[in-house]
């Protein structure tokens, strides 16, 4: 079996520091890439050797895939870890990448290749008996039969593109008066983003929950799922709060969409770390969606709750180990939840803000994990993603780890450019998150930016509330009367918070 001695990260920031902090553990040697703008970045500082790919944008850096691929020859790499993004779910890399004689940390070629399109995969799961939306099974050629599927169905239906996902590429038809138009924009717009005009259509759920599974598999044929992971907290297809376990599934609904996801990965002979994506209607039906053929952002939170390190277990199955732990041994312990910190203005519509990290203090303590890539006096380069970090916090239960992440957002000093705290800090403190009674409509249906501008520490709050019972003290002295004037103007700023 090949022993890995050393690994390249094609990637950057916080992902690529998170890759080699499991290699370094593992004894195995580390090899970042970079480009021009990222040469002083702590992934780069944090590797046994580097290797600058060219300037900055990704096209002429981090997507070079002959490039990366040479220099692994050079640096007598054995394994290549990919990450997320970039070259993550890109076929022909992962093929080029064993052409060359080198481990892709990942799955096959051609499981990338059947996940990459929709209706492929829509087909290949067909024998395992996964729920899916009702629609077609597949791409539309005839519009008069796609009408007739549609009013069978039902409106509203969307229209999907086959080699779409993460929402682009889709188009919601009310009514059968507006069927042909939409169908004609949808099938240029696939062919124009996607250079494959392929369409399909489903019933539109409305307003659905997202929630999906991770799965591990070895190269045996051995695959076991580590519980799901709840991200309907998302702004225009950008994740913002992410949790594990959901507050929805109970024991069994788990165990259904455990198996249904076992089945996906069984479906296109999966090895490796990979992500099975639901979307959950008001009914708690599931339906599969997609699959996701890499490391995600959102792993940590798994992480957490099931004491496994997911890159660990993909440097192990790429070496050709098979997986050694079973599902009965896998177990939940607790709640985690991760937010997103963007470098973006949420009173600005969310315009990416770029500039310095005047100061950057990162919040500490049990149970709270902060993946990054940043440190104090950098530039956040303009070029890619705007996420500074990942804040995630670990508790016994979800109260808990809310109040953690809350106290960890407050501890959490960031000056010299706007970030989405605050918004996150809104987000997992609304009655609607707390209570566990959202969906993926839920920014839309609560936010909107004057809810951030009565936004005070809680050494602020309290001054306020003190002065507030000194206020209402004088109309009602005596026992009593404080406390509950307290209350009221607690809840009172409080319904302004929200
Ligand atoms: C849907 C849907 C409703 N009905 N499919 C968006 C991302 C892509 N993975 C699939 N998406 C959706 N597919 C049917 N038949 C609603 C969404 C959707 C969504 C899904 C997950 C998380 C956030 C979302 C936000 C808007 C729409």
């Amino acid at each position: 079996m090949p022993k890995i001695k050393k690994i390249l990260v094609a990637n950057r920031g916080e992902i690529s520091l998170r890759i080699m902090r499991t290699a370094k553990e593992m004894n195995i040697r580390t090899v970042a890439v970079y480009s021009e703008a990222d040469r002083l970045s702590p992934h780069v500082l944090f590797a046994d050797e580097a290797v600058c790919l060219g300037p900055p944008p990704s096209a002429q850096s981090y997507l070079l895939g002959d490039k990366i691929i040479a220099a692994c020859k050079e640096l007598n790499v054995d394994a290549i870890h990919p990450g997320y993004g970039f070259l993550s779910e890109n076929a022909d890399f992962a093929q080029k990448v064993a052409e060359a004689g080198l481990l892709f940390i990942g799955p096959s070629p051609e499981s990338i290749t059947v996940m990459g399109s929709k209706l492929a995969a829509k087909q290949a799961v067909g024998k395992y008996n996964i729920p899916l939306v009702p629609g077609t099974e597949e791409a539309i050629s005839d519009i008069g039969e796609a009408k007739a599927r549609a009013s069978e169905i039902g409106y509203p239906i969307l229209i999907k593109a086959s080699a779409g996902g993460g929402g682009k590429g889709m188009r919601i038809v009310e009514n059968e008066g507006e069927f042909e138009e939409q169908m004609q924009r949808a099938v240029s717009e696939a062919q124009s983003s996607f250079g494959d005009s392929a369409v399909f259509i489903e019933k539109y759920i409305t307003s659905p929950r997202h929630i999906e599974i991770q799965v591990l598999g070895d190269q045996q044929g051995n695959i076991v799922y580590l519980f799901e992971r709840e991200c309907s907290i998302q702004r225009r297809h950008q994740k913002v709060v992410e949790e594990a376990p959901s507050s929805v599934v109970s024991p069994s609904m788990r165990k259904a969409m455990g198996d249904a996801a076992v089945g996906v990965a069984k479906a296109c002979g999966y090895y490796g770390a990979g992500t099975v994506e639901f979307i959950v209607d008001a009914d708690l039906n599931f339906f599969f969606l997609e699959m996701n053929t890499r490391l995600q952002v959102e792993h940590p939170v798994t992480e957490m709750i099931t004491g496994k390190d997911l890159v660990r277990e993909q440097i192990r199955i790429a070496e050709g180990n098979s997986l050694t732990f079973t599902q009965e041994e896998l177990q939940i312990n607790g709640h985690s939840l991760e937010v997103r910190v963007y470098a973006e203005d949420p009173k600005n519509n969310f315009l990416p803000d770029i500039g310095r990290l005047q100061t950057y203090r990162r919040p500490q303590g049990a149970g709270i994990r902060v993946d990054d890539g940043f440190e104090e006096g950098m530039d956040i380069p303009i070029y890619y993603d705007p996420m500074i970090a990942k804040l995630i916090t670990h508790a016994e239960t979800r109260d808990a780890a809310i109040h953690k992440m809350v106290q960890a957002i407050e501890e959490y000093k960031i000056v010299g450019i706007q970030t989405t705290l605050d918004f996150c800090k809104f987000a997992i403190t609304h009655e609607a998150f707390v209570s566990g009674n959202f969906d993926t409509k839920f920014v839309e249906n609560h936010f909107n930016p004057a809810v951030l501008d009565y936004e005070f520490t809680p050494s602020e709050l309290s001054i306020i509330s003190a002065l507030a019972v000194e206020f209402f003290a004088k109309d009602k002295p005596g026992k009593g009367g404080q406390e509950e004037s307290l209350q009221k103007s607690n809840s009172a700023w409080r319904a302004r918070l929200q």
